[in-house]
């Protein structure tokens, strides 16, 4: 399926890689769905043909299932439980900085493996909004690995004025660590002051 030329659409549902028995096919998976992106999920290996601005394709590594998911979801939507809520921010700012390197599931979702503000654009333009929800995966029983793998538990801010001001903070936190890591100089790439 990753591999023959006619690929695979999926306007709905969601496309269940098990790994158990092999070897894990996330990193041809996240190649796969970065081509895809560029071509607005119309075209490439992997497609939605209904995605649009605010629909594209999302996927996650659920390891202790060895299972690599992918399905339409709304960009913001980092835990792919069909909704864009505190849980998806809280994985965004926990790695906004990343300049290479991150995932779908860390924040990234225009898929250039930085997480910044484009993505935390993405997720504020779909803030409390539900997108296609897969029974089984979704709000029950049968995420509870997705769900562990959330951060619930802070309250959660209705609006996004308060996000952006955590925003600033975990900016402000990235700037630090990157003080840290440059020997003491001075350095901050985000145009937001701290909170
Ligand atoms: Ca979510
Ligand atoms: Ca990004």
């Amino acid at each position: 399926m990753l591999t023959n030329a006619g690929g695979v659409d999926l306007p709905g549902g969601a496309l269940v890689l098990d790994y158990a028995s092999g070897s894990n096919p996330a990193e041809k998976v996240k190649s796969l769905l970065t081509d895809a992106f560029g071509k607005g999920f119309l075209a490439g290996q992997i497609r939605n043909p209904s995605a649009d601005s605010s629909i594209g394709l999302g996927w996650i590594d659920n390891a202790a299932a060895k299972q690599v998911l992918i399905l339409p979801a709304l960009y913001g939507d980092a835990t792919c439980d069909g909704h864009v809520d505190f849980g998806d921010f809280a994985k965004l700012a926990a790695n906004f900085g990343t300049t290479s390197g991150a995932v779908w599931a860390q924040g990234d979702f225009n898929y250039d493996g930085a997480v910044d503000l484009q993505d935390f654009a993405k997720l504020a333009a779909n803030y409390n909004g539900t997108g296609p929800v897969v029974p089984g995966l979704a709000d029950d029983a049968a995420s509870p690995a997705m769900r562990a793998a959330n951060v619930t538990e802070a309250p959660e801010p209705s609006t996004l004025v308060l996000l952006v001001a955590l925003l600033a903070t975990a900016a402000a936190r990235a700037a630090c660590r990157r003080r840290a890591l440059r020997g003491g100089r001075t350095f901050l790439s985000v145009p937001l002051g701290r909170a």
